[in-house]
């Protein structure tokens, strides 16, 4: 922990509200986030938590079209739904605010102004595509045509969702504006642009010198880009949907999304704090923390520092900005558009009360260095094995037991004997390790150190079995619970940041409170912490029935609760999740991916195989197709594809195998009239010998129908 830094600033990408958020957002961003702040904070570091949705850009005003509604109407939807996702979960911002608010408006336009007069923008004149009725520019994505790869219609501007291809408006067939329907013209349009080639070798200095220590996979995004070159990056758009530009004769323009959105950082700041915002952006002895997804580096180590370069005045930059990689499920890659995600407001509807099972799981498998994977089954296992198996059954046995033989006081210990020290010893390495983890953003390997604290209580009261011992020696017995209580008070302390709603339910159990630490969620009027309980955040200074309060530094100490503390009754710290809950989720996901390869089917049975090269008059007669009917049929043992058919083809009777048995059954094809090519040169299939072969039709999704006369026609009628 940089004892340098007097306070640390933490914040979390802003989520489009233009969808809710999914467990690929809470993996790779809101989740480690929430657990970095709640540990920092119970070490008595001053933290401000930001975050807010980020309401401008294209894709909100698309989906307000697809809607039939207003981009605020749409914004004003999502904000709500993920903020509430967001507390839902215990992620608990200082403040969670929104760029469409007047705070931001003002403050992102005055940004950009300064930087106008101050002349660290250029402008540029470029041909954009525009909708001559609609009278708008037109984003990329507002501009659809024929793929030109893959020939599907609807592709965007940007890109074809059926094939994946990177298009631009350029290269679509018969463009259309999706606006009006009208053909898209150039038409010119003069946007301001942040040269960043002019902030490169600062840049490099700052990052590739300065920061050698940032987590590889930003180091290395980063250090490609400035490698690649950095090119004038636009800060405007044609867009009648974000912060208007704030110069003359700039009508029809707003701030580029990305230019406008981190600036709602400093914003969210000065809506909570209006009198000490600045401390927290400009003071030298702030540690700034941004957690994003890799998708955002460009952005918050990029174009963001060089932004609050140019604006000067003192902006302190990110000390570390550790993204996190996808997170995939069920091993697909996540996609809003085809729903198939698992929604953070859907989860808290199905799994109630588990709000800290979906955390614990998203940390466990957290796409850290790599993309991972979510799966159901993988979350029913580590609930039921882990934190029911593990975590939930030693804290139940270790409170029951000890309301059963000491009317729920903890009980003196006596002479401890080597499994009692060698358990209580294991505490301070596994502190040491969680507090090196956690600082690093390594929190995969921050929550195997708290769950090992779980096993070594665990193991501890299988080994000295209490119940048993309890028939004889009532005095071990106190020695062994007593050491229980102590490995369960270390449990409510190291939970905190990653399951903060049990961590909270075992510190009632234990009636004792936490020092997690202050916040500022009630902005200047007061720092004091004001979590209230139930709000899935700790128990804070004290608010314990005897008055007991725990704190980080009791961490692995031999005496937590001393002898003669009241704990309270045992209660469920996590239940099994049964199958049925599970099934449910892979049906519906089941359902998607069914409705996903349907369409799939559908749209390659519109491909049509193209054209074979020509072919002679001649080399056409040398084929000779005639009707035939199918005498009998049955199917060849040991394949699922090959049909045996014997057929009359009026010159004989033969035997032919053909392919087909997926799409027929031998019943279905006895007394068939088919048309097949008589004078093909006989061929041994799966030792049978074939003398023809059967004509079918043959979509391109692979369906095929066998071709026939349309009214029947004798045997050995010649196809021409
Ligand atoms: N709205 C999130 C995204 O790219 C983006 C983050 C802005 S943080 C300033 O999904
Ligand atoms: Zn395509």
């Amino acid at each position: 922990m940089e004892k340098n830094f007097k306070r640390n600033l933490v914040t979390c990408a802003l989520p489009y509200a233009n969808g809710p958020v999914h467990i690929g957002h809470l993996a790779g961003v809101y989740v480690p986030a929430d657990t970095y702040v709640r540990y920092l904070r119970l070490r008595g570091e001053d933290v401000l938590f930001i975050c807010g949705s980020d309401e401008h850009g294209v894709p909100i005003t698309i989906k307000a079209r697809q809607n039939g509604c207003t981009p605020q109407d749409i914004v004003d939807q999502y904000h709500t739904l993920i903020k509430d996702s967001f507390s839902g979960l215990g992620i608990n911002f200082d403040i969670y605010s929104r760029t469409s608010s007047a705070v931001h408006h003002k403050n992102a336009a005055a940004f950009f102004r300064k930087l106008y007069d101050e002349g660290k923008f250029i402008t540029k004149e470029s041909e954009q595509y525009y909708d001559p009725e609609a009278k708008q520019f037109l984003a990329d994505r507002y501009i659809v045509g024929t793929c030109p790869k893959c020939g599907s219609e609807g592709a965007y501007g940007d890109q074809c969702e059926k094939c994946g291809s990177t298009l631009s408006p350029e290269e679509l067939i018969n463009p259309k504006s999706k606006l009006s329907g009208a053909e898209p013209i150039k038409k010119k349009t003069t946007h301001w642009y942040l040269p960043l080639d002019q902030y490169e070798k600062w840049l490099s200095e700052w990052i590739l010198e300065g920061h050698k220590e940032w987590r590889p996979n930003v180091y290395g995004q980063v250090k490609s880009w400035i490698d690649g070159g950095l090119q004038p990056r636009a800060v405007s758009r044609d867009l009648d949907w974000g912060v208007p530009v704030p110069v003359e004769g700039a009508d029809g323009k707003v701030l580029y999304v990305w230019f406008d959105a981190p600036i709602g950082y400093i914003s969210n700041t000065q809506e909570l704090l209006p009198q000490s915002w600045e401390k927290w952006w400009k003071s030298a002895d702030t540690r700034i923390v941004h957690f994003i997804g890799k998708d955002n580096i460009v952005f918050h180590c990029i174009v963001f520092p060089a932004m609050l370069k140019a604006y000067g005045e003192g902006y302190i930059l990110p000390d570390n900005v550790p993204a996190n990689e996808f997170l995939n499920l069920e091993g697909d890659k996540i996609s809003t558009s085809r729903n198939w995600a698992v929604w953070a407001h859907e989860y808290l509807r199905d799994f109630p009360g588990k709000q800290d099972v979906i955390r614990y799981v998203l940390t466990a498998n957290a796409p850290e260095t790599k993309d991972n994977d979510f799966s159901w089954k993988d979350f029913q296992t580590r609930n039921n094995s882990e934190l029911v198996g593990i975590f939930g059954n030693f804290v139940n046995r270790a409170v029951v037991l000890t309301h059963k033989y000491f009317e729920g006081k903890v009980p003196a210990a006596g002479t401890l004997l080597d499994i009692d020290r060698e358990a209580l010893a294991e505490i301070p390495a596994l502190r040491k390790s969680l507090e090196e983890n956690l600082t690093n953003f390594k929190f995969r390997e921050a929550l195997k150190d708290a769950m090992s604290i779980a096993r070594v209580g665990n193991k501890y009261i299988s080994d000295t079995e209490p119940w048993k011992v309890a028939k004889t020696d009532m005095a071990r017995t106190a020695t062994i619970l007593n050491v229980s209580l102590q490995i369960c008070a270390d449990l409510a302390i190291a939970f905190e940041p990653f399951t903060p709603f049990a961590a909270e339910r075992l510190r009632t159990m234990l009636c004792v409170g936490l020092n997690a630490g202050t916040d500022h969620r009630k902005g200047e009027q007061e720092t004091v912490n004001t979590y209230k309980e139930g709000e899935g955040a700790a128990i804070h200074t004290g608010i314990a029935p005897q008055g007991l309060t725990l704190n980080w530094e009791q961490l692995g100490a031999t005496e937590i609760l001393p002898a003669g503390h009241q704990i309270g009754e045992a209660q469920l710290l996590f239940a099994k999740i049964e199958d049925d809950a599970i099934q449910a989720q892979l049906d519906r996901l089941e359902a998607i991916r069914a409705e996903k390869e349907a369409a799939a089917k559908a749209e390659a049975a519109k491909q049509v195989a193209p054209q074979k090269a020509e072919c002679t008059f001649e080399e056409f007669e040398k084929m000779d197709i005639r009707t035939a009917t199918v005498l009998a049929a049955e199917r060849v043992p040991k394949t699922d594809k090959l049909l045996k058919l014997s057929i009359d083809t009026g010159i004989d009777q033969r035997t032919i195998v053909s392919g087909i048995a997926e799409y027929y059954s031998p019943e279905e094809m006895v007394g068939k009239q088919i048309c097949i090519l008589a004078n093909l040169k006989p061929r041994v299939i799966r030792g049978i010998e074939s003398r023809g072969m059967i004509l079918m039709a043959k979509q391109s999704d692979g369906l095929m129908r066998f071709v026939t006369p349309q009214e029947a026609v004798t045997n050995g009628a010649v196809v021409g």
